[in-house]
């Protein structure tokens, strides 16, 4: 499943100059597991120019599901309707969100302008999801990234293959079940570590997950297909335009997308989510131009 580690190690994001473009991620900048660090430290001949690790990529087999939620569930917005049945192709997915050194790296690399709330908010560790990153700025790294490596095929995933992805053949409201008990061991949610910290009376789960903000990627429990933090930690953003309902979509599994949208689909919940946000078929959006508190995005890559 997983891409061979001889496969990603260290494809040059700085471009033909490998050697003489040599940010490093060190050891304690590499998140655990997913990411593969630089090996020895080489010389910093160009300071800011970014050699880091791919992702590692899981593919996702071609399939098909039922999207959306039955009106019986609970926490239900009326967009998740009506369930129809998908065909998705296969397809690359991340094992974890794109991370804050990955976006430190491409922000030093590229000179991408955007604001300082990715890295303000509260404190954060190289390895936890990059957040309050918009729409626009995760096509800036998708752009970047294609040209780094010379791969057109990075994208973000369609909204239907991000739901494919994170229910992983399950068709309950969460990956792991219904249960509100057990989210603690799968996802970073809201939880009661949050509602004693910081008095928050946001609804939350009935457990501990140890983070009031957001957590090192990786950090809990996978889904059956190997993605962590599909729910919890951070939104993800996804392909699509923001339609207020699924009649009419497609059934094949395409992104459903305009380029004059503004509103773009967020997916997953995050850290900030009580039962009713941290669902599998869970929706949210946001203006493309402006990142959300908890908003950071995932890689997807296409496979003929
Ligand atoms: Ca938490």
């Amino acid at each position: 499943m997983y891409i061979k580690l001889g496969m990603i190690l260290l494809l040059s994001l700085a471009g033909p100059t490998l050697a003489s473009d040599s940010l490093r991620m060190t050891q304690a900048q590499s998140p655990p597991g997913g990411r593969v660090s630089a090996p020895a430290p080489a010389p910093a001949a160009v300071p800011g120019a970014g050699l880091v690790g791919l992702p590692q990529m899981i593919t996702i087999p071609a399939g098909s599901f039922v999207m959306g939620s039955p009106k019986s569930e609970p926490g239900r917005l009326g967009s998740e309707g009506p369930t129809r049945r998908v065909e998705i192709g296969r397809f690359e997915l991340a094992r974890v969100p794109v991370t804050v050194g990955e976006f430190e790296a491409f922000v030093k690399s590229s000179g991408h302008a955007t604001g300082d709330c990715w890295r303000t908010q509260f404190p954060q560790g190289a390895n936890h999801p990059v957040v309050c990153v918009s729409w626009d700025d995760a096509q800036a790294y998708l752009k970047w990234l294609r040209q780094r490596t010379g791969d057109n095929r990075w994208r973000l995933p369609s909204e239907a293959e991000w739901e494919y992805a994170a229910r992983a053949g399950t068709t309950g409201l969460r990956f792991w079940g219904d249960g509100e008990s057990e989210a603690c061991q799968f996802a970073n949610v809201a939880d009661q570590t949050r509602v004693v910290t910081l008095k928050d009376d946001r609804p939350a789960f009935p457990c501990r997950d140890g983070h009031v903000n957001t957590a090192p990627v990786g950090s809990f429990k996978a889904n059956s297909w190997g993605l962590h933090d599909m729910l919890g930690n951070a939104w993800q953003w996804v392909d699509d335009c923001f339609v207020d309902s699924y009649a009419g979509a497609a059934s094949d599994g395409r992104a459903r997308t305009t380029p004059e949208c503004d509103f773009r689909v967020l997916r997953g919940g995050s850290f900030l989510g009580g039962p009713w946000d941290i669902r599998s078929a869970n929706r949210d959006r946001s203006w493309r131009g402006r990142g959300k508190y908890g908003s950071g995005f995932r890689l997807a890559r296409t496979l003929p």
